[in-house]
């Protein structure tokens, strides 16, 4: 007899085929919310559960679970939406899926940072209004990506990733983690271990960390003052990185030239006021969203699963 397991949201359809082939799958058509999460495993006593990142599997939840669960595999890198302690606690395994949507995550930094410098934004609204006017040799102008200095927070794959595509740029490289990168991996990169010594030479600035308690809001009024006149800020991490109000702050002294954001601090309702900012290129949090990256997140989900319920050690365990 096949497993009893959750697919949580509407997956791929690739996903849901893999999903059925192994398990006895039961697939949500549309996100569930965490509590109907709890009260459909109260249901069907599942072994396992899929999750995505706006579920919040918090202890509350992880103790309305059935003793059934053994296992609950987010189709994500991130996991600041599982309470680990709490599953830990109860001898739930917890797992995430990385690797597999790193090139994406990149590239979006790279398509945020190549709209906010060359103000993409702006550059759409007024092709969507008919253009009509011609501009001059000095108008409309945006900031050159060529040569400029980049500075990573967060080098894990990701910011490796992004640093890989920006020196295709011929971008000068630097980097903040909480360890020095080996050399293969450093690429010449230049590492600092403290942030706020890093964000003065960084004409363009990527967030490549997780969303944790140390990361919250490490880009504020201090951190943002620290970067030199019109530098760019990018985000594909977690909009927790960035305090929404200081960035705009920044913008309005116009000590910032412009940003590119794909994640914020509230998701799908974020701060509408962001809006203002023609200079801020957003997108609704689509790092890994391709087709082939989502099916392959999903994959690696449902491997998770298939190794922990059958007695092996979780691929990719929290
Ligand atoms: C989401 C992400 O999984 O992997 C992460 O941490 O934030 C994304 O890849 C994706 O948006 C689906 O919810």
């Amino acid at each position: 007899m096949k497993d009893t397991i959750l697919l949580t949201f509407a997956a791929p359809e690739n996903v849901i085929r893999r999903s059925k082939e192994l398990f006895d799958s039961h697939v949500a058509t549309s996100e569930w919310t965490a509590e109907t999460i709890a009260a459909e495993s109260a249901k069907l006593n599942p072994k396992a559960i899929v999750v995505s990142p706006r579920q919040k599997m918090t202890a509350d939840i992880i103790a309305k679970l059935p003793a059934s669960v053994k296992i609950i595999a987010t189709s994500s890198v991130g996991f600041d939406h599982l309470d680990l302690p709490a599953a830990k606690a109860r001898g739930i395994v917890l797992t995430n899926t990385p690797d597999v949507l790193t090139e994406c995550t990149a590239d979006l930094a790279m398509l945020l940072l190549l709209n906010a410098c060359r103000r993409g934004r702006e550059y759409q609204h007024i092709m969507e209004d008919g253009w009509g006017k011609s501009f001059s040799q000095s108008e409309m102008l945006g900031i050159k990506v060529s040569g400029k200095t980049l500075g990573i927070y967060g080098m894990g794959r990701i910011g490796q990733a992004v640093a890989d595509r920006a020196r295709a740029f011929g971008m000068k490289i630097l980097y903040c983690n909480r360890k020095r990168l080996p050399p293969d991996q450093e690429k010449g990169a230049t590492y600092f271990a403290d942030l706020k010594e890093m964000l003065p030479h960084c004409q363009i600035f990527s967030l490549n960390a997780p969303g944790t308690a140390e990361t919250q809001h490490i880009m504020n009024d201090e951190t943002f003052a620290l970067l030199p006149k019109d530098a760019v800020l990018v985000n594909v991490a977690r909009g927790s990185l960035v305090d929404e109000k200081a960035l705009m702050r920044s913008l309005d002294s116009k000590h910032l030239f412009a940003a590119g954001l794909d994640v914020f601090e509230q998701e799908p309702n974020f701060n509408q006021d962001l809006l203002k900012y023609q200079n801020i290129f957003m997108c609704p949090h689509m790092g890994s969203a391709t087709q082939e990256t989502r099916d392959e997140m999903g994959y690696r989900a449902l491997e998770n699963i298939r190794r922990v319920l059958s007695g092996q050690p979780a691929q990719d365990p929290l």
